[in-house]
């Protein structure tokens, strides 16, 4: 049986990691997998997190099994955070295995609810959404994104291809933090986009996993809201990984919203994907996030150690850009204190891409995304340098 399986592509982000470890070179930087690092290069469990962990091993009494869609407390925690107050009626949800289990179990449901609609992915996208839709066997279009030129959105062109969706179509929009370009729409611009899919019938599908990472948790969740205001389906794939720091805890939410009477029919699909899948979705991360959102303390100390980590990022964008400015003799990488989230795309090519890595030692995935939070004070200027030198 198994010898009739072929090699599998690699993941080009993940291939980074070892190629990266790898190299014996001092000084090689890392600007790859999307994982926050402080200015040491370490990845912290955050303080309230820890302080969760303690209070939870202290105070838990069992692990039996938590319920097929999680612990209604850690949905309900997590409704609010994203959606705010008013959705109790209208969102069915489920815990899943970080917030790519999210979007697989919302692909699964659009697939089981409405086979042949089209999933419509921004171009460029995050790898495993694409991969994932090809897996599942559905059928996919794209929606321009990028403007290579300006490195922003290419506004004009999204509106042209998202003009083409049908009714009952889903398009996977970025809540916030666009990966991997950290170009974002405005909101004014995100009206736009909501009254154009409202028009055609699609159904929003929202890939949120860096909720405080862009412009403050609940600026970062304008978006998404507008969204859920305006549309009566919705699915909203949303991971604690980045915001939490607990990546391998593997803790994220499928919520999909609709009408009050079709509430109890959803949840009971969903909770049935979850058997399908794995039967219950992990507890430990889900736990300590809804102990967090819970208490006054740990959640003030949780929105502000989020709030240094996001204006830590925005204060390397604006050195990296000044450095540029230095270093190139001109304004062409303005954009980078511009986008926002953890990844900013340069626009270099493959080549200068693989100069910067062979030659200067400076990893960064092959379509020239940055991951921000891998630079530090003493690293900026040499990366700026090293840009100028392959691009100036
Ligand atoms: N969606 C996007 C756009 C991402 O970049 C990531 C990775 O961080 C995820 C979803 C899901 O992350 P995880 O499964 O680690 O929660
Ligand atoms: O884009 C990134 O770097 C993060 C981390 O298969 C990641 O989203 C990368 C690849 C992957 C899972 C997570």
């Amino acid at each position: 049986m198994l010898e009739t399986l072929n090699p599998q592509p690699q993941d080009k982000i993940l291939a980074l990691i070892a190629m990266f470890r790898d190299d014996p070179r001092d000084g090689k930087i890392d600007l790859g997998v999307g994982v926050y690092k402080d200015a040491t290069g370490l990845t912290p469990v955050m303080r309230a997190v820890k302080a969760a962990e303690k209070q939870l091993w202290e105070a838990e009494k069992t692990k039996t099994y938590t319920g097929l869609a999680g612990e209604p407390a850690y949905n309900a925690a997590m409704v609010g955070m994203i959606l705010g107050a008013g959705y109790a009626d209208r969102a069915a949800s489920v815990a899943t295995p970080g917030g790519t289990g999210a979007i697989r179990q919302a692909l699964e449901l659009i697939k089981m609810s409405a086979p042949g609609a089209m999933v419509w992915l921004s171009n460029p996208t995050w790898p495993n959404h694409p991969s994932i839709i090809k897996y599942l066997g559905m059928p996919m279009a794209e929606y321009r994104y990028f403007d290579a030129a300006t490195r922003g959105v290419d506004f004009a062109g999204l509106l042209e291809d998202l003009g083409r969706v049908k009714a009952g179509d889903a398009v996977l929009l970025h809540g916030c933090c666009h990966n991997p370009t950290g170009a974002n729409l405005t909101l004014a611009q995100w009206e736009q986009v909501v009254d154009l899919l409202a028009a055609k019938g699609a159904v929003p599908f929202v890939d949120l996993a860096y909720q405080g990472f862009g412009d403050g948790l609940e600026q970062d969740a304008a978006a998404t809201r507008l969204i859920a205001g305006k549309f009566p389906e919705v699915l909203i794939a949303a991971s604690c990984s980045k915001n939490f720091g607990i990546y391998r805890e593997r803790t994220g939410i499928l919520i999909a919203l609709t009408s009050p009477e079709r509430k109890a029919v959803v949840q009971g699909n969903l909770n049935f994907l979850n058997r399908q899948n794995y039967s219950f979705p992990p507890d430990h991360g889900a736990r300590l996030v809804t102990m967090i959102l819970e208490d006054d303390a740990l959640r003030a100390d949780w929105k502000a150690e989020l709030e240094e980590v996001r204006l830590n990022m925005l204060s390397l964008r604006q050195e990296l850009a000044a450095e540029l400015r230095k270093a190139t003799n001109s304004d062409r990488f303005d954009f980078v204190a511009t986008h926002r989230g953890m990844f900013s795309r340069l626009g270099l090519t493959e080549a200068q891409v693989n100069t910067l890595r062979e030659t200067h030692g400076i990893y960064m995935v092959g379509d020239s995304r940055i991951n921000i939070a891998g630079l530090n004070a003493k690293t900026v200027p040499i990366l700026a340098a090293a840009i100028a030198s392959v691009a100036g």
